[in-house]
């Protein structure tokens, strides 16, 4: 038997002190496209995403909104996942961190690095932003605030410490070992310089509010809610059982996306921390850019969150992917505006795919007796076509490879810009009477190629895409049935229009 090769993406998890935005929304998508990508290519896939629910920014949270902390947690965390159901998300795990699972696991590493003597018990005292949920150095602050702009507490209070300044040479060791695991590139080298400039011991207990997992054997303490966040992505694979198959298969294939802002306690934190339980760190981290709304951060203070879901609503969801996944370059900061969604709406899904599937197959619908049509000898032009979109898969592989959504939107569409140029050229409807043979064979060459688009932008537009195949009346779309050309003279459903031209209401 042929094992399938693993792999395992989770994104992070995300707080549940307030609704989701179009921010959130991006990662989880990045993450599903890539999933449906391996899924694609006969992977065996798990794709993780969940919701972050101790701490005291989700404890103040629930109190501002006069509930109780479970009850406030099982509300919100339910917004991700109806976010995830309306974006056809297709993970195999939602985790909560505050099911008994993931507490027995945050417990069990906790209690690894006490063996280990990699924590010990002392004093914190410091600042504290609770928006970043991090401690900060007075020579970290700018304008008495975090460098992210978050406001700042003083804190002190009994505190159990992470040995983290001892781990500085092994994790500099771990990144030159694996040169591969922070991406991209300016990413990793940052975190180097970051790690090279010295590390304080972490404080990774906190005694001033009970919202958390608690300490084994201490209960005045609850565990610092990055220590318990980051255990998520193991307790998904049935940590503390690190022999349990799903341990054993996804883990060494675990790629973590997250946001820049995040990037340290991945990087950094999360590396030291298996590292000093005896495990091996994940293999990947990859940290994307930011997103601005009309050139302005989002804030719940300025009100101009984009909701993910009014979004989906009202230019679909396959716009909705589309556009974050192409507009910016992955790792990359972006900018939303509804204009620029209209544009690249239009432009790329209305008058390029949209209009190619739909003047072809409705063509070949009326024209051919509605059947895959029938194709003599092949000119240049034909195969030329023909070649580019059979090109497409090694050329994709090596954009995922990178997590360059942007380059596997652009390479696809580069085909469909030439597949438009090829009607124009060769005008199959000017040989109905002239010539119908060679008609037939045109109409044959462009239901071929929109096929092979269609095949590869099933992880980008999951929803227009297999509306297209069942146009083709394509059965099985994995990737090892691309080379499975259309047979002529097989049944077509009649054609409607994938991706219709978007107008403002006046
Ligand atoms: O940090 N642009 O949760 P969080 C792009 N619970 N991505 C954005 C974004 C924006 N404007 N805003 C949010 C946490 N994101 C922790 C994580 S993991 C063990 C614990 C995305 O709710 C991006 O992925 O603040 C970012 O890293 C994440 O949401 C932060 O989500």
């Amino acid at each position: 038997m042929v094992t399938k090769k693993s792999f395992y993406i989770t994104t992070p998890i995300y707080y549940v002190n307030d609704a989701p935005h179009i921010g959130h929304a991006y990662t989880t998508l990045a993450c599903d496209t890539m999933a449906r990508y391996k899924r694609l290519n006969d992977y065996d896939v798990k794709f993780l995403t969940g919701t972050d629910e101790h701490g005291q920014k989700v404890d103040k949270a629930a109190a501002a909104a006069g509930m109780d902390p479970k009850a406030f947690v099982d509300k919100v965390s339910q917004t991700f996942v109806h976010l995830a159901k309306e974006m056809a998300v297709i993970n195999d795990d939602f985790i909560r961190t505050t099911e008994p699972r993931h507490i027995k696991a945050a417990q069990h590493l906790w209690n690894e690095l006490i063996k280990r003597g990699e924590i010990y018990l002392g004093g914190y005292a410091g600042w504290y932003a609770v928006r970043d949920e991090a401690f900060y150095v007075e020579s970290d602050l700018i304008d008495g605030k975090a460098p992210t702009g978050a406001p700042v507490e003083w804190v002190t209070e009994p505190s159990y410490f992470f040995k983290l300044s001892a781990w500085q040479d092994k994790l500099l060791e771990f990144y030159e070992q694996n040169p591969d695991f922070i991406q991209p590139e300016s990413r990793r080298n940052e975190v180097i310089s970051f790690v090279k400039g010295g590390l304080l011991d972490l404080s990774v207990s906190r005694t001033s509010f009970k919202w958390g997992v608690p300490v084994p054997n201490d209960p005045d303490h609850v565990m610092y809610v990055w220590l318990d966040a980051l255990t998520n992505y193991i307790t998904a694979l049935g940590y503390p059982d690190t022999n349990s198959d799903d341990y054993q298969k996804f883990w060494p294939e675990s790629v973590h996306v997250v946001g820049k802002d995040i990037l340290r306690f991945h990087a950094v934190y999360w590396p030291a921390f298996m590292m000093a339980a005896g495990l091996t760190p994940p293999k990947k981290i990859y940290a994307h850019g930011w997103w601005t709304v009309d050139g302005v951060k989002m804030s719940k203070s300025l009100g101009n969150a984009i909701n993910p879901i009014e979004l989906i609503d009202t230019f679909g969801l396959d716009a909705v992917r589309y556009f974050l996944l192409r507009e910016v370059s992955f790792g990359q900061d972006g900018d939303f505006s509804r204009q620029a969604m209209i544009n690249r709406y239009n432009s790329d899904l209305a008058n390029a795919y949209g209009n190619l599937v739909q003047r072809v197959l409705s063509f070949i619908y009326k024209q051919c007796e509605g059947k895959v049509p029938e194709h003599g000898e092949l000119t240049v032009s034909d195969q030329a076509l023909l070649t580019e979109a059979e090109a497409l898969p090694p050329l994709l592989e090596k954009d995922m490879d990178h997590f360059a959504f942007h380059k596997y939107a652009e390479h696809i569409w580069q085909v469909i810009f030439k597949a438009n140029q090829y009607v124009d050229d060769q005008k199959p409807w000017g040989l109905k009477v002239t010539d119908p043979a060679r008609m037939q064979t045109i109409l044959y060459i462009l239901a071929e190629t929109i096929r092979k688009i269609a095949f590869m932008t099933q992880p980008i537009l999951p929803i227009a895409s297999a509306q297209i195949l069942d146009q083709l009346a394509v059965k099985n779309r994995d990737l090892e049935a691309f080379s499975e050309a259309l047979k002529p003279g097989t049944l077509l459903p009649e054609p409607k229009g994938v991706f219709p031209r978007w107008q403002e209401a006046k």
